[in-house]
């Protein structure tokens, strides 16, 4: 049987986009800033005016699966990733807020079968999303990673034979 498993290398010069949100920008502005360190240190130029890399800013994380998933919808891109913050405040805005992203992501990476990389950080407090947006580590950093993963393992599956009819 085969073993279908992404790698960090990948062929030819695929594209790709990413979602940020300007809500909580000190932390997503940091997430972006690992994401493009990664996409740069695995090949992919990231350059905002280059050809392998587009961006779209939307103004909170409750506005990122519309935008995201018209951009897998385009078939340009190899995968998205998301990047936004949503920090615990006095009020249930933020359970809405962080329902609302992840399920509208999830859904339009189902609805396209393009990878979207969920890089939106849940929080508690400012000072949790700043140590995981630069303090200690950066997630930015790992969503770039799992969107090369995922790109690879979907040219694989894409390339996959049909299986022989029984
Ligand atoms: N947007 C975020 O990205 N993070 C948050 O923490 C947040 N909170 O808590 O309010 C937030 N709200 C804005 C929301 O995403 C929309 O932009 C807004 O409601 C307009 O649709």
């Amino acid at each position: 049987m085969t073993i279908f498993e992404g790698t960090f290398q990948l062929g030819g010069h695929p594209h790709f986009a990413i979602v940020i949100s300007r809500f909580n920008d000190l932390i997503s502005t940091k997430l972006l800033e690992g994401c493009q360190d990664c996409l740069r240190r695995h090949g992919i130029d990231p350059t905002p005016d280059g050809p392998q890399v587009d961006y779209a800013w939307v103004p909170g994380s409750f506005e990122v699966p519309l935008v995201a998933g018209q951009l897998a919808a385009s078939g340009r891109y190899a995968a998205v990733i998301c990047l936004g913050a949503v920090i615990r405040g006095q009020t249930p805005h933020f359970d809405y807020v962080a329902a609302e992203v992840t399920k509208g992501i999830a859904s339009a990476s189902m609805q396209t079968g393009v990878p979207i990389v969920y890089g939106i950080l849940t929080a508690d407090t400012m000072q949790q999303a700043l140590e995981r947006a630069g303090i200690k580590s950066n997630k930015g950093w790992d969503y770039a990673l799992n969107a090369i993963e995922m790109a690879s393992l979907m040219e694989k599956l894409h390339q996959a034979k049909p299986l022989p009819k029984s």
